[in-house]
């Protein structure tokens, strides 16, 4: 109502003055809902997570197994490419960089690059770094409770800004994958869904990648 529009604008402009609302954006204290095509079942007996390409071992985790796995808490600023931002989400899950210091997961000195794989063939890239990152995390629980079905239980990447932490790279939040399924490593980049519709390959938030700008049809 009128209050919450006060409200709004005021938290808006606290953001803003703090440096923390990226160009082109504005608050919101909802959690707008955006995909392409319908939400998944889930089915825990037959789930599964993988890691494959350029890796030394393939990994397959049952659901049951991906549980068992050291959790990482996550607090971050997140920005959609179609405006809205969200400040201060907290986030619960496991860290790609835990898969690696358990050595369940040994990335081939090629790697570069690694796509999310989710139901329905949805993919999103990132850059091996940025994956690697504290601001990147396969997230289980949002607010300390499961993820719901929309917004991609069981299973999401996340990406966002880690207030501070300007020297991680923040790319907008489409390029965390809800419902994942696994992560492919890769020598070469390869665009995901959304880069391949249109979107901004590098997709910074800072510096408002938003489309590629060869793509005239954007
Ligand atoms: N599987 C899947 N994940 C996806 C998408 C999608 O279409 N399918 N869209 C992305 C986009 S464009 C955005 S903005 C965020 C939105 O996440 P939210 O619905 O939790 O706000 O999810 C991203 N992850
Ligand atoms: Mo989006």
């Amino acid at each position: 109502m009128f209050n919450d529009f006060f409200r709004r604008k005021q938290d808006e402009d606290a953001m803003r003055s703090e440096g923390r609302l990226p160009p082109g954006q504005a608050l919101t204290q909802k959690f707008p809902v955006l995909h392409y095509g319908s939400v998944p079942g889930f089915n825990p007996a037959t789930w599964d997570f993988r890691v494959w390409g350029e890796v030394e071992k393939p990994l397959r985790l049952s659901w049951e197994e991906f549980n068992q796995l050291p959790r990482t808490r996550l607090k971050m600023d997140i920005h959609c490419v179609t405006r809205w931002s969200k400040f201060d989400t907290e986030w619960e899950g496991v860290s790609v960089r835990t898969l690696i210091d358990l050595g369940l997961v040994k990335p081939l000195p090629a790697a570069r690059f690694v796509l999310q794989h989710a139901e329905f063939g949805f993919t999103a890239n990132l850059p091996l770094e940025t994956i690697l990152a504290e601001n990147f995390l396969m997230a289980t629980h949002y607010n300390s409770a499961p993820i719901t079905p929309d917004h991609g239980y069981p299973l999401r990447g996340v990406v966002g800004h880690i207030p501070g932490r300007s020297e991680l790279m923040t790319p907008y939040f489409w390029k965390g994958a809800k419902w994942l399924r696994g992560l492919e490593f890769l020598t070469k980049d390869h665009p995901g869904f959304w880069e391949q519709a249109g979107y901004h390959n590098n997709a910074d938030v800072w510096l408002e990648e938003r489309i590629n700008e060869s793509d005239q049809s954007f």
